[in-house]
């Protein structure tokens, strides 16, 4: 049976997987979760993943979430050998480094600035730009300090979808972030050399700048932890 994926269009994690399995052209199910209806907080759909996160990927009844989990588990068990998740020792311990900085540092503290205040009652802070900052710059001294073309190679990895995606976040809102120069030249590169796969970042692009601009009204949510903005109907 073919893989099911299920994502949301405009989310970082589901994109980074969308773009590993296009890139290893495995063939796969889109599955489309809508995260304005709430889609991924049903009883269903905790039974897929009880995070009610998404993306989730289904390989035959084997449910896996956790967006770095799944692209280490389609390069291992579809394509090992595949330099996108190299095996040799440490490269693979760079890459798999590259991953948790991301979800740890990177993403986190770049979303909570740029996402979180577009869907949800967040405002953006003084903290809340610092560690922006903070994040951007232990990545470009990453960079510089391996001073390879990608995140964690001289190739592109699986590490560098992560990354690109949550930089591709602060553009979606006009975040002027060329002063880290390793960081922007990383970023255009894999635009230019990696058009397709960059055009699975921009189309989530456009729609969350036309959400910053559209706030949406995502008052019908009881979301259990986000606070939910407040709509004059
Ligand atoms: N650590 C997870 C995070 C996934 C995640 O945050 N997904 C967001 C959409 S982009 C989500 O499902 N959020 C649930 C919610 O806010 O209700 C991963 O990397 O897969």
């Amino acid at each position: 049976m073919v893989m099911k994926l299920y994502a949301v269009s405009d989310g970082p994690p589901s994109l980074s997987v969308r773009q590993a399995l296009a890139k290893l052209k495995l063939p796969f199910e889109l599955v489309n979760v809508d995260f304005g209806k709430g889609e991924h907080m049903t009883t269903e759909y905790a039974l897929l993943n009880p995070q009610k996160e998404i993306p989730v990927l289904d390989d035959d009844g084997f449910h896996l979430s956790e967006s770095n989990a799944i692209l280490q588990y389609i390069c291992d068990k579809y394509t090992p050998g595949n330099e996108l998740y190299p095996q040799e020792a440490k490269t693979r311990a760079i890459v798999n480094h590259r991953l948790c900085f991301n979800l740890s540092t990177y993403y986190a503290n770049i979303s909570a600035y740029t996402m979180a205040p577009i869907f949800f009652d967040y405002q953006r802070t003084e903290l809340g730009l610092k560690k922006v900052h903070m994040a951007l710059d232990v990545f470009e001294t990453y960079l510089q300090r391996l001073g390879t073309k990608y995140a964690a190679a001289d190739h592109l990895t699986i590490a560098d979808f992560q990354l690109i995606n949550s930089t591709m976040t602060l553009e979606a809102i006009d975040f002027d972030f060329s002063k880290y120069t390793k960081i922007y030249k990383w970023y255009n590169d894999f635009k230019t050399q990696y058009p397709e796969l960059w055009k699975i970042s921009e189309d989530a692009m456009k729609e969350i700048q036309y959400f910053a601009a559209n706030p949406p009204d995502l008052s019908h949510l009881n979301h259990p932890i986000h606070p939910i903005r407040k709509i004059n109907k």
